[in-house]
């Protein structure tokens, strides 16, 4: 079940993997293929998955299916979509037919079904359904909102509430964290690039270090991954004395506001109760909209602040020099820091099954913290992501390999 030794020559080769290639990469025509496939492992934590791959339409499709079930409360369902979707993300050929998936993890008759469609007639009938749907539409409306959770979208739904003016002319109360996503609805809908990702980088590194010039700031994330855009950009703050990190997420919040980029935050305090087995995440978090302004390309020493500083929000809302983007703070202690990375990576399938992988087959508790041995009732430190890995077992995986 280890070896994939496999995937990572196919993988790396780079090439596409069509029917003539799969041949010559020893994938069909002979038995040894077939037996390769059966050999694909079953945690996506075992497998390389790279943002590319040759079965998008399907996998696609299959997304749709995994949003579909998790909006209808069914997150088993869910679930087992997903874990499809990711095992056909991480197949280095182009599926042509049924045989192709016979032996796949996670493979099922449902799953089965949507590929033999898709492969047959471009379309998966059932999908096209889910897309056209009143339900799945105005849950994928109300759930892009910052600050609505399935929960609450579901909520909504039954109350009649199908489109966004239903949410601005109804008397529903909404919380600052809504108010401010629908505000920003347009903007927020919009993917971050990466060099405005790095543009809010070189922001978010400026305030900290107003207050500590050594402060160490990551881009975790979509972006760490490799990809070339986000729905928004998330940062891990550490430094080695963890007497530093007091109070510097507040100041550096004070700094922003005060040159007027902050359009909304909300800082989640570090949790004090968190519990070492638990694979909570606790650290001190700030979910924030910045203001980008448009200027920025030319001007990363910021003399936009100046412009900025002086608007309200309100004159904000009707300039249109400046974009929203969804920006969220971590702050790691030194200690958790390589838990914390790995953590804040993603992809949040990979994060997944990291953790169901850590529980099950080495009954320890993994969280953004620390990994707890249940059996030796103890912590295990690491002082890079190699070191969890190697703690897990598990042949370590660059973060572009984690598009699981
Ligand atoms: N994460 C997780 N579980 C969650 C939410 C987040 O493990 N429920 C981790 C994995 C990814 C990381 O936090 C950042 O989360 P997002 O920004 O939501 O994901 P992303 O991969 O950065 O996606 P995007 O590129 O769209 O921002
Ligand atoms: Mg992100």
């Amino acid at each position: 079940i280890l070896d994939i030794s496999w995937f990572t020559e196919s993988m790396s080769s780079g090439e596409p993997v069509t029917v003539e290639s799969r041949h010559r990469l020893g994938f069909s025509g002979s038995t040894e293929s077939f037996d390769n496939v059966t050999q694909i492992p079953s945690y996506a934590c075992q497998r390389r998955t790279s943002l590319l791959h040759q079965n998008k339409e399907i996998t696609d499709a299959l997304e749709i299916l995994a949003l579909s079930a998790s909006f209808q409360g069914s997150e088993a369902r869910s679930l087992a979509f997903a874990r499809s979707t990711s095992v056909l993300k991480c197949l280095p050929f182009k599926l042509q037919s049924l045989q192709d998936v016979k032996d796949l993890p996670w493979c099922g008759n449902h799953c089965k079904r949507v590929i033999q469609e898709i492969l047959e007639d471009g379309v998966c009938m059932e999908v096209e359904l889910v897309k056209d749907s009143e339900q799945y539409q105005s849950m994928k409306l109300l759930t892009s909102i910052f600050g609505v959770g399935v929960h609450t979208a579901k909520k909504w739904y039954q109350e009649g509430v199908r489109s966004l003016s239903d949410l601005n002319n109804n008397k529903r109360k909404l919380t600052a964290e809504q108010r401010a996503g629908l505000l920003h609805y347009k903007d927020l809908q919009q993917h971050v690039t990466r060099e405005e990702a790095e543009w809010v980088e070189h922001l978010v590194v400026r305030a900290l270090q107003s207050y500590v010039p050594d402060v160490q700031v990551t881009m975790t994330g979509g972006f760490r991954r490799g990809k070339e855009v986000g729905h928004d950009v998330d940062f891990l703050i550490t430094h080695p004395k963890e007497e530093a990190l007091n109070g510097l997420l507040k100041k550096a919040i004070s700094w922003l506001e005060s040159k007027g980029y902050l359009l909304y935050h909300h800082v989640k305090a570090r949790s004090q109760s968190f519990s070492k087995s638990s694979t909570m995440d606790g650290h001190e978090t700030c979910y924030s909209i910045v203001s980008l302004p448009n200027y920025y390309k030319h001007n990363w020493d910021c003399e936009a602040e100046e412009t900025l500083k002086n608007l309200d929000n309100s004159e904000k809302e009707t300039s249109h020099n400046w974009r929203a983007i969804r920006v969220d703070l971590v702050v790691a202690p030194y200690s958790e820091y390589s838990y914390a990375l790995l953590g804040w990576t993603g992809s949040k399938h990979f994060e997944r099954e990291l953790r169901r992988y850590s529980f099950e087959v080495k009954k320890m508790s993994l969280s953004s913290h620390g990994l707890f041995d249940n059996e030796k009732k103890c912590l295990l430190p690491a002082a890079s992501e190699e070191e969890v890995f190697a703690h897990l077992g598990l042949p370590f995986l660059l973060p572009f390999d984690r598009n699981a």
